[in-house]
């Protein structure tokens, strides 16, 4: 009879062991990626337009328009996926600059003639109205400009090229009281195409990037630039930057010259310091440009799409797409590698946007069919959400206001992010910022509600629609309350002042021969 001794026995128990670990482990690697730890990207949705320029109105809704005939806008209803058209603006909106202003009319600088000339051309969308208001034109054309909201409520507008191709190189703030330009002839300089601002409040504005060094502007009297601040990394054409909390800038990504692959590299600036300098953050896992950067609620900057640029020459490498998606988190300077899209490149004239339900709406593409795909992050799946269940729908600078939520005993932040106005991988628009609370509490000492604070420094919030979240200790967010900040209403231009004013006639767009992918027309940009 045959018989086992007893080390063949305990080698055949052990092989049964290891034979059942492998299986487990097999198992393990090959379950459904959880979406409470790495989130969750919606199937790709087509769309009637590709949403180039993207910003989220008052009411929770979205405004886009495309690239080349760009006075086609779409307004989209997240809540129930509606997408209609919208009044159009009487010219080519394409390559223009775009942010929301204190009463949440969309201010809309500079347009498109042809690539890379800008026009000279300047409106005010009123979401409530649908109409498009043409405001005084301004020193010269702007193509690839920024618009920068102001502390007082007044709209900077930075570089852009001109009707013949050239940078613009003086920046003009719009004064919301006057209907007129102010022209800071003294901050004379080319700067980058698109270029990364950030109003800190006092006159004092951040140029973060994206190609070359870094500067201050000052607006006040005439306006001037500071000493450059030299970037670690040289310069990040194609990159992307936000400030993620008051005074505190990440730039990501790019490329660190002319025709270079993309970088993976971060880098932190803090200009609350006496003497801000650039520090290199820890790397991405991935290279990118043409990538998109959002202010997230539970406090982390999450990148989405881009290129890792490394077919020679090509501006925009759709040959070398990146689908992951990441996120950093600024207290631990960690990044976090999420669920990867769903393969569909979005790299040049892409954009992401952060919407009230706490999803992220990523969209675009000049190589893309007309498409958008929603990403849900992790906190959207890691048990009940707080709701926030009353709220005011406006507050002042300086005073607290009552909120009531769900969840009271675990609510452990109220933070706000600025409705988000994105284009060419900057969100011109969003800000966030973290507010003072205390909890209100009845004779038991059960909370009953919040006060919580605006800062008086108009400087760390400009006036404007926010987006309040309550937020628990899971750090999971609730839907956001939209709430306007500071009493700015923006009074549009009489008839008489516009019929004052000596408008240029815009020329019809004429797509032939218009090389949106040229790679040397992107100059400052590329
Ligand atoms: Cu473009």
């Amino acid at each position: 009879m045959f018989t086992f001794d007893r080390s063949t026995v305990l080698l055949l128990g052990a092989l049964i062991l290891l034979a059942i670990l492998a299986a487990t482990f097999i198992q393990i690697t090959t379950a459904a990626p959880d979406p409470a730890v790495v989130g969750k990207w919606s199937k790709v949705k087509s769309w009637p337009v590709k949403s180039v320029h993207t910003s989220l109105l008052p009411d929770g809704k979205v405004i886009m328009w495309p690239s080349n005939a760009g006075d086609n806008p779409y307004i989209w209803n997240p809540k129930n996926d509606e997408i209609r058209r919208t009044d159009k603006a009487g010219y080519n909106l394409f390559c223009a600059g775009l942010s929301t202003m204190g009463d949440g009319k969309l201010f809309v600088a500079g347009g498109h003639i042809v690539t890379p000339k800008g026009l000279k051309a300047a409106s005010i969308f009123d979401p409530v109205t649908k109409d498009w208001t043409r405001i005084p034109d301004m020193n010269a054309g702007r193509w690839y400009p920024t618009v920068t909201q102001l502390a007082n409520g007044d709209m900077l507008v930075t570089s852009g090229n001109t009707e013949t191709g050239v940078v613009n190189p003086i920046p003009q703030v719009y004064d919301i009281q006057s209907n007129s330009w102010r022209t800071l002839t003294g901050a004379n300089l080319a700067v980058s195409l698109y270029p990364w601002m950030y109003d800190l409040g006092g006159g004092r504005v951040f140029m973060a990037g994206s190609r070359g060094a870094s500067r201050f502007l000052d607006i006040s009297g005439k306006g001037s630039w500071s000493s450059p601040i030299e970037m670690k990394s040289g310069s990040r054409g194609s990159g992307t930057s936000v400030m993620y909390e008051y005074g505190k800038v990440l730039n990501i990504g790019g490329r660190t010259a002319s025709g270079a692959p993309s970088t993976n590299t971060a880098e932190t600036i803090n200009l609350n310091s006496a003497s801000p300098s650039w520090k290199y953050a820890a790397s991405m896992k991935e290279p990118r440009q043409h990538a998109n950067a959002t202010l997230l609620p539970n406090g982390t900057v999450l990148v989405t799409g881009g290129s890792k640029g490394l077919k020679q020459g090509e501006f925009d490498d759709e040959t070398s797409p990146v689908f992951l998606t990441e996120w950093w988190n600024p207290n631990s300077n960690t990044w976090k590698s999420l669920a990867p899209s769903n393969g569909v490149y979005r790299g040049y004239h892409s954009i992401a946007l952060l919407l009230p339900d706490g999803r992220i709406l990523v969209a675009g593409g000049e190589k893309t069919a007309n498409s958008y795909e929603i990403y849900s992050p992790p906190y959207l799946f890691q048990g009940t959400r707080p709701e926030i269940t009353s709220a005011p729908d406006k507050v002042g600078y300086g005073k607290s206001f009552d909120v009531k939520t769900t969840q009271k005993n675990k609510i452990a932040y109220f933070r706000m992010i600025r409705l988000g106005s994105v284009t060419h991988s900057f969100n011109q628009g969003q800000r966030y910022e973290e507010l003072r609370f205390k909890k209100v509490k009845d004779k038991k000492g059960t909370i009953t509600k919040f006060k919580v604070d605006i800062p008086s420094d108009r400087g760390h919030m400009p006036p404007g629609y926010y987006m309040l979240f309550a937020v628990n200790n899971k750090n999971v967010p609730s839907e956001a309350k939209i709430i306007k900040v500071g009493g700015v209403e923006v009074t549009l231009p009489t008839t008489a002042k516009m019929q004052s004013e000596a408008l240029e006639p815009i020329p019809a767009y004429n797509s032939k021969e218009d090389p949106i992918h040229d790679h040397a027309a992107h100059g400052n940009f590329e």
